[in-house]
């Protein structure tokens, strides 16, 4: 029975139905009997099923489940992600592209009769604060019971979502998705922006699979953002309270894997909180950003949980994640730990379980495994959280209005280039500080790890849209914005030295760049201009209490080498170039400057 009597919803869930033909449909009400009892359905399937989720150990982990996926299915696939608009052009040279009447054409055989034998499952979710007009309604038909509990802690799901969409309302992001044989030769992950539709097919993993997050709140949200003004991005927000009481928003953007949860889950260093410095998390991967009535640049996180990389979380490097996923989260592709039936994944601790499972599920000696150089969890492996287990959720966490932005902040993973902090001169040169990001790969998408690539606002799998109108649409925003607008900052945690190893000490300690960062804002601290921007003074980064780091290693850590910079612009030169005339003048002409300002 449906849950709804909007008749745009109904008729689209009947055409999928009559597409994928599934033996049952059933109609997710969010209920916390219906929840359970998908979950006593899915522990009960046997080991052999791939579909499989386990029970883990009810004191410690109380409510925590487990699951493996394929071996083929553990990351983001970019390459087999799609942007399909009627024109090309309007995807743009960093998407793939497909003609949308022939990637429907291309699929729809895919999906006859896909869920034969199977049920659907009918997902009602709202992406932001159920009422908040910043908020957005979606629904996925998926036959995974994982994707069912993954988006019960992912967004605000179940019949609300479909009293807050209406019984008139077409305005509802439509997701299909079926695991169908898992085969990654006939896997895709296919955005129609211009159909409010997305299409997955052959994965079930996190982001190819939870509609609501990267491929609707990021890619189908982006272009949305462009039309109806306002912005999609693929960052963390974090309260700073000050000893004052004053609080202080940032959002930042890093690529996948490169430390958003950890910023915004931030515990300041001892002398910090002796003055009374507090970090609190609004959201660790994505933020929707309005201009609000004042005319200041408000943000929500659209998400309700965290889907957070496992590996290297630890009590020392995070420990408000750590406890985020002690009770009612969803673990994947970490390893277990069978004498107590808990969780385990490199970075824990120091102590890899002798009985361990690996994330593949082969039974291992964990020391004798690691030692041989395997890995117990999947480097991508995660863990999925409920927002509300967070110690350090932000109070403004449900507030519909969202919170007012200071400052953003952009970075990446880059071993020798980019300084450890500097700020923009301006919105529109802060629109080409994004624009020229660069960072190393990681895990969190299939391929190659730790090649250099340019990543413009950690957008580059995620933007919906032509990135050059995307850069357009940020200096439409600026505009808006006017002196209200954010300060914007880039930053870099990962700067090596000879031997490899990071310089900067980074997780709470990049409390004392963020210090920096608000006191600007705030126009309490002063600054060097620099070819690339506005610098810290060395001694303006607060060092109390590092033993690694002096005042020469803080100079290092500031230092920018103009002859890689001249070799990033020539790097840039021929990314912009395949932009062609959608490359807004204004970042042509910002690239000339910063070129004339280096020579
Ligand atoms: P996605 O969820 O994929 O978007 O990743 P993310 O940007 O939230 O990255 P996350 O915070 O999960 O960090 C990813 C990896 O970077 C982990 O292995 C962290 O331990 C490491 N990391 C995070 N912050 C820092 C830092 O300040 N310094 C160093 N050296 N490593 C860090
Ligand atoms: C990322 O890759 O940036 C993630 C994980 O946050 S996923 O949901 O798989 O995209
Ligand atoms: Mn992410």
């Amino acid at each position: 029975m449906s849950l709804t009597n909007n008749p745009n919803v109904n008729k689209w869930v009947d055409e999928m139905i009559a597409l994928t033909k599934p033996e049952k449909v059933v109609w997710i009400d969010g209920s916390k009997a219906q929840l359970d009892a998908l979950t006593e359905e899915v522990v009960a399937l046997p080991d052999s099923s791939r579909d499989k989720l386990y029970r883990l150990n009810e004191e410690k982990l109380p409510g925590c489940l487990y699951h493996r996926t394929l071996p083929n299915d553990v990351a983001r696939v970019e390459d087999r992600t799609f942007i399909c608009t009627s024109k090309k052009e309007d995807a743009g040279p960093t998407n793939n592209w497909s003609d949308p009447k022939e990637m429907y054409a291309k699929l729809t055989p895919l999906y006859d009769g896909v869920m034969k034998g199977r049920t659907m499952y009918v997902i009602p979710y709202s992406m932001g604060p159920i009422g908040s007009p910043l908020a957005k309604v979606g629904v996925e038909v998926s036959d995974s019971i994982y994707v069912v509990l993954n988006m019960n802690i992912m967004t605000r799901m179940g019949k609300a979502a479909f009293d807050n969409l209406g019984d008139t309302s077409d305005d509802f992001v439509r997701g299909l998705h079926s695991k169908a044989d898992v085969d990654p030769e006939n896997r895709y992950i296919v955005h129609f922006p211009e159909d409010n539709t997305i299409w997955s097919i052959n994965s079930a993993y996190g982001g190819n699979v939870l509609l609501g997050k990267k491929c609707f709140a990021l890619r189908i949200a982006s272009y949305q953002g462009k039309n109806e003004s306002w912005m999609a991005e693929h960052m963390l927000i974090l309260g700073i309270k000050k000893p004052s009481g004053e609080m202080k928003y940032v959002c930042a953007a890093f690529p996948s894997a490169c430390g958003k949860t950890n910023l915004a889950m931030l515990i300041p260093p001892e002398g910090y909180k002796a003055k009374g410095y507090e970090v609190f998390t609004v959201g660790d991967d994505i933020a929707w950003l309005k201009q609000g009535p004042d005319g200041r640049l408000y943000a929500i996180n659209p998400e309700n949980g965290f889907f957070g990389v496992a590996p290297g979380t630890s009590a020392k490097s995070n420990f408000n994640a750590l406890e985020s996923c002690k009770k009612n989260t969803i673990f994947t592709n970490v390893a277990l730990n069978n004498a107590d039936n808990t969780v385990w994944w490199e970075g824990l601790d120091k102590n890899p379980p002798v009985d361990a499972t690996e994330w593949k599920g082969a039974k291992v000696n964990g020391p004798e495994y690691i030692a041989e150089g395997g890995k117990l969890a999947h480097p991508n492996s995660r863990f999925t959280a409920p927002a509300e287990n967070c110690p350090c959720i932000s109070p403004e966490f449900n507030n519909p209005k969202g919170v007012p932005i200071d400052a953003i902040v952009f970075g990446g993973r880059r071993a020798k280039t980019a300084p450890l902090v500097y700020q923009s001169f301006d919105w529109n040169h802060g629109t080409f500080v994004g624009a020229i990001m660069a960072s190393e790969t990681t895990a969190a998408a299939a391929g190659a790890v730790g090649v250099v690539r340019r990543d413009p606002m950690a957008m580059l799998p995620f933007c919906g849209y032509n990135m050059g109108d995307y850069w357009a649409h940020w200096l439409d925003m600026g505009k808006k914005l006017g002196d209200k607008a954010p300060k914007i900052f880039n930053v870099n945690w990962f700067r090596t030295d000879d031997e490899g190893h990071f310089i900067w000490p980074g997780f709470g300690d990049n409390m004392r760049v963020l210090d920096w960062i608000i006191d600007r804002c705030d126009g309490l601290a002063e600054a060097v201009e620099t070819p690339i921007g506005f610098e810290p003074k060395p001694e303006d980064i607060n060092i109390e209490g590092l033993s690694d780091i002096d005042l020469d290693v803080v100079k290092d850590l500031l230092s920018v080498d103009k002859s890689l910079w001249l070799e990033d612009c020539e790097n840039i030169k021929p990314f912009f170039e395949k932009f062609g005339d959608r490359l807004p003048k204004e970042m042509a002409d910002q690239l000339s400057a910063l070129e004339a300002r280096l020579a």
